[in-house]
């Protein structure tokens, strides 16, 4: 997800809070006030603050829950990395697995490019991609080619690369699953989609996936 629209809606969450709450200001504390510094989400937060100055409360409502509310969209998501599911006449693009093995971190940005104009040409603005977990931790879990492959440091470098494509078609990428999603048993018993099992990967995973995100 993009800073700016991360930052938004935090804004707003809080900005509810403050106006029932006039004893404690978040906002001040928290963001505004120069306690804490936000390094590079200082452009997103200001950002996010000039838009929610335009907006009105029955806009604010709208956003978050999960509305449209003055120039902001509402985000409509949906997966894959390698095409949008459920859609007739879209492109299945190869898997995760297949593109780390030609090496070409340009190859990946293309084909993350391509794959969020499907997106957008769909009126979808978030897709749920790339998929870097599971790193194939436990030999039990099934989706293992979806992702670049068993390398932390790998899956960094080529979800980096597909998340700038997807970025450039102006579609928001949100890599998955969550950290240390390494099976599948009770998958479905989440409730989350997302798959629940903790599959213990060691702190490497996650630091390496940072890659990505930055
Ligand atoms: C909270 O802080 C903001 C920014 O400093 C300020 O504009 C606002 O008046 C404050 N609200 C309250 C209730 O103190
Ligand atoms: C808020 O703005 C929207 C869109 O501009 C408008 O339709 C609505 O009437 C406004 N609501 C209030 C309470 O002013
Ligand atoms: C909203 O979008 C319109 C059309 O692109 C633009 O003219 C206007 O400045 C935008 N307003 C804000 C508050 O960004
Ligand atoms: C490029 C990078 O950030 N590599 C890191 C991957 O994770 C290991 C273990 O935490 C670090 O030592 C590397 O620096």
């Amino acid at each position: 997800m993009r800073p700016a629209v991360i930052a938004l809606l935090a804004l707003l969450r809080f900005g509810v809070v403050v106006q029932g709450d006039a004893s404690s200001n978040y906002t001040a504390q928290l963001l505004s006030s120069g306690t804490i510094k936000l390094g590079d989400w200082q452009a997103a937060y200001d950002k996010a603050y000039a838009i929610v100055q335009t907006l009105n409360t029955t806009e604010k409502l709208s956003i978050i829950t999960g509305g449209s509310g003055g120039n902001f969209s509402a985000l409509d998501m949906l997966d894959s990395s390698t095409n949008p599911l459920t859609y007739y006449y879209v492109t299945t693009w190869p898997a995760g697995g297949a593109m780390a093995m030609t090496w070409d971190k340009s190859a990946i940005q293309s084909q993350g490019s391509a794959l969020g104009a499907e997106f957008r040409g769909k009126g979808i603005n978030l897709a749920y991609a790339p998929t870097l977990e599971p790193l194939g931790r436990s030999a039990w879990c099934g989706r293992i080619g979806e992702t670049y492959g068993a390398d932390s440091y790998l899956n960094g470098a080529m979800g980096g690369s597909f998340v700038k494509g997807v970025s450039s078609a102006g579609v928001i990428p949100s890599s998955k699953h969550f950290i240390m999603n390494e099976q599948e048993t009770n998958r479905d018993g989440t409730g989350s989609g997302g798959g629940g099992g903790m599959g213990g990967s060691p702190s490497s995973t996650f630091s390496n996936f940072t890659i990505a995100v930055r």
